[in-house]
């Protein structure tokens, strides 16, 4: 492994929209990118689209009801920035080492969110103001 290379690798960056058609065919054309998976959760309420920029992925968030936790985002904030996904290999691991730091979790045990991963978020207001996923990838 390179000597530089530290730290959890980054599993995606997601963003909140209003229009996920308008918002796919801005990384399509402008910065090259392709859909490589559409799902709607119902469990976070949200339509996601995955987008392969290079080696990253983008994650697109459109949210399905008014009173979603997107929704509430776009609503307060507007369109941008709303999360970064952290990957890990052990999900129940992670969820016991950052609950013994303290930090507010979201979840009470880890969930199931997009491509079939386990997830959980920790608060921003614990995180200097970035929402932070944790996702171990399904099998
Ligand atoms: N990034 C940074 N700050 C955020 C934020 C985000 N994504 N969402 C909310 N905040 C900030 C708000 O601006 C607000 O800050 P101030 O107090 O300074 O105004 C504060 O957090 C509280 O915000 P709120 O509007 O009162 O919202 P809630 O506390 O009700 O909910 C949160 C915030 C993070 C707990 C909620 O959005 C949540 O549970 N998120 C996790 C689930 C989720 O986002 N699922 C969708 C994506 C799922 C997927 O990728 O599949």
């Amino acid at each position: 492994m390179d000597s530089t290379t530290v730290g959890l690798p980054i599993d995606h960056i997601a963003v909140a929209v209003h229009d996920i058609e308008e918002s796919v065919k801005r990384y399509e054309t402008l910065l090259g990118g392709h859909v490589v998976h559409r799902e709607t959760v119902s469990d976070q309420g949200v339509e996601v689209c995955f987008i392969a920029l290079d080696a990253d992925l983008i994650e697109l968030l459109q949210p399905l009801t008014s009173d979603s936790p997107v929704a509430k985002f776009l609503q307060k904030r507007g369109e941008g920035l709303h999360h970064i996904a952290f990957r890990v290999d052990d999900i129940v691991a992670q969820f016991d080492q950052i609950a013994k730091q303290g930090l507010r979790i979201l979840q009470a045990a880890p969930v199931r969110g997009a491509r079939d991963k386990m997830i959980f978020f920790v608060h921003p207001s614990d995180m200097g103001g970035v929402l932070v996923e944790f996702c171990q990838p399904g099998k």
